[in-house]
């Protein structure tokens, strides 16, 4: 038997739901709507190898929903998924919300640690899967969990396990809009990832709000590159805002520039969404690359800081088309506009989406700052979560008495109202009670034109506690310590700001959607065990490949 799905899900308070459906910013229905909404012969979502029409898909989805409640699962309860950029990650997803079950969107990355404690926190009924995952699937099977059902898609033989039932006898099952729609995967930076309760009003909302603000329409044909299941790729607008307007999702699996053109090409694709690191792969081989990607007009970056000459490199690479996104899958988006000055597309990340978002800047006191000064980032609104799942402990600290939720981000708000991220706050090396924030040196070290990319992380020392470690990719023959410090300090950078230790790394270690690893390289640094063989272009397209 699987608990409540309610027990450690902490809802908005009542007179703030009252005010989100007073002003139409929630309405109250289901996040499947989405595809019984959109217009049924228009082209929903293809992978290379299938197209599906939308009546198709919910054709599809229908008729999953049905096997899965004969199969014994009930409204209301969990499911993992954890499958690649196709056709059947939609089918899926929207089976499982059809039925009225409870999605947890693990990315392709996640391991058994992760996958394991997603079904233990949930307590999940099934674990939904592809071929891809044999290994995982074997040591599930051996684990003693309260798991029922595993279902395994798209065997190699042409087997598929998923249980398929009658979609024309199909009814979906009432479900409350107040409550959980879907769980997405914090990108946290410590221990275990945290679970963040979706609901069907929030998640809808940031859809649509984000289709409008990108301003999709049923003509926008929109290429998944980054993993499916992660906040950006899904509702940023992503796969759900495209549904939202009846556009045509394209599934990749190769997020490499060579492949992920091709598709541009192919399906004359207009918007897709990448991180910093696949961005600047992407910007570089349009000089070398044939294919015509003239179709192309939304070009969103966004999951990490995007530097600001990546960002210009960018601009002249797809003009026009570049869109800073900073996100969370805690709620908060944040867009640059399209038609947007240049300058501000480079240098920012955006302003809120919403109208009824809420932000503090507040100082390590908690005081709001002065108009322009930095601080950590507090927000609260119709599509930020009031609670991780199941973290009672956790919560008290992560969020303020007044429900807003503590970012970690460190920002600065510019006249204009556009936020500029400038570091973590606990991104920090702590050198003898002297913190100093790693964002501040590793923008010093990519001005340097033999470095690529750039992390600052601490390396423990007896006498100061932490020292400051630099671990960089470079470009071309890479500049030893003594150099490095010369030139830090050239540029102005205080003597106990100097990188004191360096790591050449012919690739930067990636987390499962493409961000730079800090925990990996600081894992490894004492032991110099990170993998030293690849291009840096191979690890991130191999990581995030999907
Ligand atoms: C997105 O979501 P998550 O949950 O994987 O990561 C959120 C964190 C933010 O708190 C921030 O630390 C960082 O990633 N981040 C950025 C950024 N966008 C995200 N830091 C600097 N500049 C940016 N543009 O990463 C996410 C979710 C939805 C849309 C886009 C990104």
């Amino acid at each position: 038997m699987s608990g409540d799905l309610l027990q450690g899900f902490v809802p908005h308070p009542e007179d703030q739901r009252q005010r989100y459906i007073e002003h139409g910013v929630w309405d109250n229905k289901p996040l499947w709507t989405l595809i019984t909404d959109a217009h049924p012969d228009r082209p929903a979502v293809a992978d290379g190898e299938h197209s599906l029409t939308y009546a198709e898909l919910l054709a599809q989805a229908d008729a999953l929903a049905a096997g899965l409640l004969a199969a014994g699962l009930r409204t209301g309860q969990r499911v993992v998924l954890q499958l690649p950029n196709t056709t059947t990650f939609a089918v899926v997803l929207m089976g499982v919300l059809r039925a009225g079950l409870v999605p947890v969107m693990a990315l392709p990355a996640h391991r058994l640690a992760e996958i394991e404690y997603f079904i233990r926190l949930t307590e999940a009924v099934a674990y939904i899967t592809n071929d891809d995952q044999q290994t995982l699937v074997r040591q599930l099977q051996s684990a003693s969990l309260p798991l029922q059902h595993i279902f395994v898609t798209n065997a190699p033989d042409g087997r598929d396990s998923l249980p398929m039932g009658d979609s024309d006898e199909f009814v979906p099952p009432p479900v409350n809009p107040c409550h959980p729609a879907l769980f997405l995967v914090s990108g946290g930076t410590t221990g275990l990832p945290k679970l963040i309760p979706r609901t069907h009003n929030d998640y809808r909302y940031n859809a649509i709000r984000s289709a409008q603000i990108c301003g999709l329409t049923a003509d926008d044909i929109y290429l998944a590159t980054l993993p499916a299941a992660h906040n950006f790729p899904l509702a940023c607008p992503g796969m759900l805002g495209i549904f939202a307007v009846s556009g045509y999702v394209v599934m990749n699996r190769d997020p490499s520039p060579e492949h992920g053109f091709k598709l541009i090409e192919r399906y004359a694709v207009t918007a897709t969404a990448l991180v910093p690191a696949l961005a600047q792969l992407w910007s570089a081989a349009t000089e070398w690359e044939t294919a015509d990607l003239g179709s192309l007009r939304l070009l969103q970056v966004g999951g990490a800081k995007f530097p600001e000459n990546e960002a210009r490199a960018a601009l002249r690479a797809f003009p026009g088309a570049l869109q800073q996104v900073f996100g969370m899958a805690e709620g908060l988006i944040c867009y640059t506009r399209p038609g947007d000055n240049p300058d501000t597309v480079a240098t920012t990340q955006g302003r809120p989406m919403s109208p009824l978002d809420e932000l503090r800047i507040v100082d390590a006191e908690g005081k709001d700052v002065g108009p322009g000064e930095e601080g950590e980032l507090l927000v609260r609104g119709p599509y930020t979560l009031r609670g991780y799942y199941r973290a009672a402990e956790h919560n008290a600290d992560a969020f303020s008495p007044e429900g807003f939720y503590r970012t970690g981000d460190r920002v600065q708000l510019t006249p204009a109202g556009d936020l500029i991220v400038t570091g973590r706050i606990k991104d920090v090396v702590n050198r003898g009670g002297e913190c100093i924030a790693a964002a501040e040196i590793e923008q010093h070290l990519l001005a340097h034109p033999r470095i690529r990319q750039a992390a600052i992380v601490p390396v423990p020392d007896k006498l100061l506690g932490e020292r400051i470690g630099a671990a960089i990719v470079s470009a071309g023959l890479p500049p030893t310590l003594a150099e490095l410090r010369e030139f830090l300090a050239a540029r102005g950078l205080a003597a106990f700001k100097l990188p004191e230790r360096l790591e050449v790394l012919a690739t930067m270690p990636v987390t499962a959607v493409g961000k730079i690893d800090k925990k990996q390289i600081i894992r490894a640094l004492p032991t110099k065990r990170l993998c030293q063989a690849l291009s840096t272009a191979d690890t991130i397209i191999r990581l995030i490949s999907i």
